[in-house]
């Protein structure tokens, strides 16, 4: 169907300014036109913002024109069966020049001029980012996350190990507080009795000084004076239990309590756990000699140690603190080893409290 043609009135609102306009070759405002300055090479370009009116229509239409100084009349695109349209070939501020368009046209196309097409284009591009563009930052931001999360892990860990030994620093001056207020040790009589004559470690199975294994507990129920929420095992233990092993009922340590076996002071166990959730293993000098021997450190050494050379039998040294409490705990891997060096293996990154 050959569509029907309509004429509208172009209105150009923001014209260039005259200086613009002039042909360079004239020296004259208004002279030369659009063949003289057909070779002329094009220096500046402006925009201007056209509404088109007609009488059939009720409000302006705003259409993209690129201005520039050869091209003073904007060319149409046409169709080349359509006839030229009449346009002047230079008008003045407000003028109105009648333009040709197609009725069933759903926008109007301007100017052909123009040295740089898709200036005019641009208006028209649709918002919003292409798949590629997408895929871009996605894979820029895993690289970010990449670099960023390890470092963020490593500042975490060091920031528990920092807590682990304020927490053993504390842990041993409450020891040693209570041992000046009663003269002796936070310990149950059984023990006492049990470390028999030597120092006492409580630790998790295998890690003690003898078979009596209570871990921290037995302990932390005096020092935190909860020794009646104790069980009978523990509190009376026929007759060697800690009942009555703080009479004062001073605390002597504000830890966290938590549940189960959360890091902090356990409400469910009374067992006091390192940042990383492993109990604190804590030996006290029962014998009173002001060394500590620690029934795993004692065997392997470490830093900090001294190894007491028993001069009839020297193979029987053991590595002692010089110290009445030596706490130490798993570390963040939340293992030991007495089969590998004190610095090698699983035993790296134990957290070491007299360091
Ligand atoms: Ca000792
Ligand atoms: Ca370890």
């Amino acid at each position: 169907m050959k569509p029907t043609r309509t004429f509208f009135a172009v209105t150009f609102h923001e014209p260039p300014r005259e200086g613009l306009l002039r042909p360079a070759s004239a020296g004259g405002r208004e002279e030369g036109g659009p063949a003289a300055e057909a070779g002329r090479r094009v220096r500046r370009v402006r925009r201007a913002r056209v509404e088109v009116t007609a009488p059939s229509l009720t409000k302006f239409v705003p259409l993209p024109v690129v201005w520039h100084e050869v091209a003073w009349v904007p060319a149409i695109q046409m169709d080349a069966t359509e006839p030229e349209p009449m346009l002047p070939n230079r008008f003045s501020r407000n003028s109105s020049i009648p333009i040709p368009m197609k009725s069933t046209d759903s926008r109007l196309l301007l100017p052909t001029a123009n040295p740089r097409p898709n200036l005019c284009r641009r208006s028209f591009r649709r918002g919003g980012f292409t798949l590629i563009e997408l895929l871009v930052v996605i894979a820029i931001i895993a690289i970010l996350a990449g670099l960023i999360l390890p470092a963020i892990g490593v500042a975490r860990t060091r920031a528990k190990v920092a807590k682990a030994r304020t927490e053993m620093a504390n842990l041993a001056a409450s020891i040693k507080q209570y041992e000046s207020d009663y003269n002796r040790y936070p310990m149950s009589k059984m023990a006492e009795e049990k470390a028999s004559g030597a120092d006492f470690t409580y630790g998790p199975a295998g890690f003690g000084t003898t078979s009596y294994v209570m871990e921290n507990r037995e302990m932390m129920y005096i020092l935190v004076n909860d020794i009646d929420k104790a069980p009978d095992n523990i509190l009376n233990n026929g007759g060697k239990g800690i009942r009555g092993r703080n009479p004062k009922k001073t605390s002597y340590v504000d830890a966290r309590m938590v549940t189960k076996d959360a890091p902090g002071l356990s409400a469910d166990d009374y067992i006091y756990r390192d940042p990383f959730g492993n109990p604190y293993i804590v030996t006290i000098d029962a014998n009173g000699d002001d060394k500590c021997v620690d029934a795993f450190y004692g065997n392997i050494g470490g830093k900090g140690l001294n190894k007491n050379v028993d001069a009839s039998s020297p193979s029987n040294g053991k590595y002692e603190l010089n110290g009445s409490v030596l706490i130490w705990s798993f570390g963040p891997d939340g293992q030991a080893s007495a089969s590998v060096a004190h610095d090698q293996g699983v035993n790296k990154d134990n957290i070491l409290g007299w360091q």
